[in-house]
């Protein structure tokens, strides 16, 4: 839990980034997760914070109903201490995308760089010709500035 005692409003986020994976080729739905976003939480919501991703179907043909989730590495020591629960996607037309939020789930983060992954059709219910881009990571840093 991280005490707000003495401590200004002013959280802000740094995004470090991460390579993007290859794109693949030929016909079918690839559903891929982009513009993830962490955001800290405001003086009126001091727990809530809001992370997202959108799903895009980058292929060519419609891809079906999926599930996404969110998990956490806090310190980026390589163990997930958070996953959500599944997001559900709905069907996604060739270019179309569908923003994912999950909202207030994580009042425990402390300051430090920590490492989130959103990915997309985590039951892999979509049949995709990229299977191995379907999750997108960043590393996002918690700055909080004292008075
Ligand atoms: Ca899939
Ligand atoms: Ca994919």
């Amino acid at each position: 839990m991280v005490s707000r005692e003495g401590k200004t409003s002013a959280d802000s986020i740094a995004f470090i980034p991460v390579p993007p994976p290859v794109d693949p080729v030929g016909h079918g739905p690839d559903l891929i997760v982009t513009d993830l976003l962490a955001e800290a939480p405001d003086e009126v919501h001091p727990s809530v914070w809001l992370f997202q991703g959108t799903v895009v179907n980058q292929g060519s043909a419609v891809a079906g109903p999926s599930q996404a989730r969110l998990r956490i590495d806090l310190n980026n020591d390589g163990t997930w201490d958070y996953h959500s629960t599944n997001n559900t996607t709905g069907s996604l037309q060739p270019d179309a995308s569908e923003v994912k939020q999950w909202v207030g789930i994580a009042s425990m983060i402390p300051d430090g760089i920590h490492f989130i992954e959103i990915c997309a059709d985590i039951q892999n219910s979509v049949a995709e010709i990229g299977e191995k881009n379907t999750g997108n990571i960043v590393f996002f840093q918690r700055l909080r500035i004292v008075d």
